[in-house]
């Protein structure tokens, strides 16, 4: 099982380290070690979205899930956090027995590429909320066949975290349209995106003062040396930079090359030189103008029922409908 990861490691690596500018997808950051630092980075005080999305959630999920009166909520990446709680509360009490509403059931499908993430998540949410029905679903929301289970009434689809703001413009628009055609007429969309705000506030969110994101986008040079099996490959030789920009409004994650690279990776039988200075791009988290992305659902078939935001106006929460 180790080997089928690493040999799509492998394949990505090979597409990407010697493309110009060199990139690796974002999705290598999230080992374990990765995700562990991620959920750190969710607590420094200059990384806000984590906490305006919990905010909104807070007090206005009940009227989130009177917005879609849904019987089925499928979340993109499963979880057990906090933001997952607030909803399916929210969803929960509107489905519990009340006169009009008894045994009216309601279902609660996280979709996760790791089945022991979503087994371990189901467990847990089952016990906590004895009223839902846990279905997970093992599938990468970004493959061109995204399947949803069939529901007895509206479905809601939730994306949160603003991990929508991971993709390309074409990658986005190719994302919202797949979304789109597994919904039926009647379903909608709950999207989490954070917003378009002050450069210095932006940066510092990705730069903090702790350096526990420098660690976690220096990670991908770990996962490289003992994914790929490299030899001459150091952390250190990489400084972390995080850099608004400004066309595609954009935080872009890059590592700079200290020093010259040599490596060589026994796993794929590659050198890989870079001169000092060269950029990798590791991971981009694009940041939001409301009415663009009304615009973009829209052009996806999807429109904007209300959006939310926080008292600060930093993070939003979109909801839209097939
Ligand atoms: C998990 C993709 C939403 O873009 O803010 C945070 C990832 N990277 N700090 C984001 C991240 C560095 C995060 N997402």
């Amino acid at each position: 099982m180790t080997v089928s990861i690493d040999d799509r490691l492998a394949a990505d690596a090979v597409a990407g380290l010697w493309a110009d500018p060199p990139t690796l997808p974002t999705k290598w950051l999230y080992d374990e070690r990765g995700s562990r630092l991620f959920d750190e980075i969710t607590r420094l005080p200059e990384y806000y979205p984590t906490r305006r999305e919990t905010a909104i959630l807070r007090s206005r999920g009940a009227e989130i899930a009177a917005a879609t009166d849904a019987t089925m909520m499928v979340e993109f990446g499963s979880g057990t956090s906090t933001k997952t709680r607030l909803l399916l509360t929210a969803f929960a009490d509107r489905a519990a027995p009340g006169p009009q509403r008894a045994g009216r059931p309601f279902t609660y499908v996280p979709l996760d590429v790791s089945t022991e993430i979503l087994e371990s998540s189901a467990a847990v949410l089952a016990q906590d909320y004895p009223g839902i029905e846990v279905a997970p679903v093992v599938a990468d929301f970004t493959s061109p066949d995204l399947a949803l289970p069939p529901a007895a009434g509206p479905r809601v689809a939730v994306f949160l975290g603003g991990t929508i703001g991971n993709f390309d413009p074409a990658e986005r628009a190719d994302f919202l349209r797949r979304l789109a055609a597994a919904l039926d007429p009647g379903d909608f969309f709950l999207l989490g995106a954070d917003l378009i705000k002050d450069t210095g506030r932006l940066v510092a969110a990705y730069n903090d003062k702790a350096g526990v994101t420098a660690d976690f986008n220096r990670n991908m040079i770990e996962v490289l040396r003992t994914g790929l099996d490299a030899q001459g490959l150091y952390v250190d030789d990489f400084d972390h930079i995080a850099r608004w920009n400004p066309a595609l409004h954009r935080i872009e994650m890059w590592l700079r090359a200290r020093r010259e690279i040599d490596v060589y990776f026994a796993a794929v039988d590659r050198h890989w030189r870079l001169a000092p200075g060269t950029e990798i791009l590791t991971e981009i988290s694009t940041k939001f103008d409301r009415d663009d992305l009304a615009a973009e659902l829209a052009e996806a078939g999807l429109d904007v029922v209300q959006t939310w935001t926080d008292d600060a106006g930093d993070f939003s929460l979109t909801l839209s409908r097939r």
